[in-house]
């Protein structure tokens, strides 16, 4: 794959960056340590690996209604994962050049919910009665990047937040923190040799102290020993919900992710490798614990 610039998708990406950056401290913090440890000149050499978006699984929304966003924008559609235990479907998207980052989009199952969860989410979203993204226009980035921070529905209550998190943290999530960024993934193994593995990047992290996610040991590795990934845990924001009610709740999370080439190129010669040289995808297990970033069990151990 190339590399292309496209000033579209720039724009859309960077609508989604900028509040996500103000939003999660651990962005900046851990940005201005790379800089100042010399691993990267500035900002814009960090390597993102892949973004992620959570929906909800409902008539109208869902991966069906956000992907055509990133569809428009050339972004393809490859493999499925399931999630049982979470009751969550999910894809990832290649992205149109090799200098975008790849999409991880996932779906909440809502009629597998209990009745009273599915209650709380249909009072939220019934009145929606047709794809939103069908009412923007695609070919314009400036409203494609408003319509992440749309609000399709009316803040909950905490009462409600609090019911869905009990059943399913992903679910409450969602209701509150809709389309925005859930993370961005920093590209371990583009780093310098000091820095280019997860277990390296994780001790420079805990050096400054930022707060890995814990579930499944801090470094998740995929069957084929190819994909390695942490992150950390979601920062608490302050949430104002319905009639004014406060409480700190999880937002958004940074993720790390390591790519080792794939048997083929591990010849001992080729050095530089490309990106469909090494490990490409996710993996379902490394996954189903990354999602624990934003649930209570890791956000109030911090
Ligand atoms: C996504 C978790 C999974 C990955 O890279 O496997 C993930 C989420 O928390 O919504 O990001
Ligand atoms: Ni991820």
């Amino acid at each position: 794959m190339e590399t292309k610039s496209n000033k579209d998708l720039d724009t859309i990406l960077n609508a989604l960056f900028i509040p996500y950056m103000e939003r999660v401290p651990d962005v900046q913090k851990i940005s201005k340590a790379m800089i100042s440890h010399g691993i990267i000149k500035d900002e814009s050499k960090i390597v993102n690996d892949h973004i992620a978006f959570r929906t909800l699984g409902i008539p109208h929304l869902g991966i069906a209604s956000f992907e055509k966003i990133f569809l428009h924008y050339g972004y393809q559609k490859r493999d499925y994962y399931y999630f049982e235990g979470k009751k969550l479907d999910a894809y990832w998207y290649a992205p149109p050049a090799d200098n975008y980052p790849r999409i991880f989009m996932s779906e909440l199952r809502v009629s597998e919910l209990s009745e009273e969860a599915q209650k709380i989410i249909k009072k939220y979203t019934q009145h929606i009665a047709k794809d939103p993204v069908d009412d923007i226009d695609l070919n314009d980035p400036k409203e494609v990047g408003k319509f992440f921070y749309k609000p399709l529905w009316e803040m909950p209550s905490l009462a409600d937040y609090n019911t869905l998190a009990d059943e399913s943290e992903y679910a409450a999530w969602v209701i509150y923190n809709r389309y925005y960024l859930n993370h961005y993934t920093i590209s371990v193994h583009d780093l310098p040799e000091a820095y280019n593995s997860i277990e390296k990047f994780n001790a420079f992290l805990e050096s400054f102290d930022i707060k890995l996610n814990t579930s499944g040991g801090k470094i998740k590795t995929s069957k084929d020993g190819l994909l390695k990934q942490s992150s950390t845990i979601a920062k608490m924001v302050d949430a104002e919900f319905m009639n004014g009610e406060k409480a700190e709740i999880a937002g958004s999370y940074v993720e790390f992710a390591e790519r080792l080439p794939l048997p083929a190129y591990q010849d001992g010669k080729t050095i530089n490798f490309s990106r469909i040289q090494r490990r490409d995808g996710f993996e379902s297990a490394n996954a189903d614990k990354i999602f624990e970033s934003t649930y209570r069990e890791q956000t109030n151990n911090v």
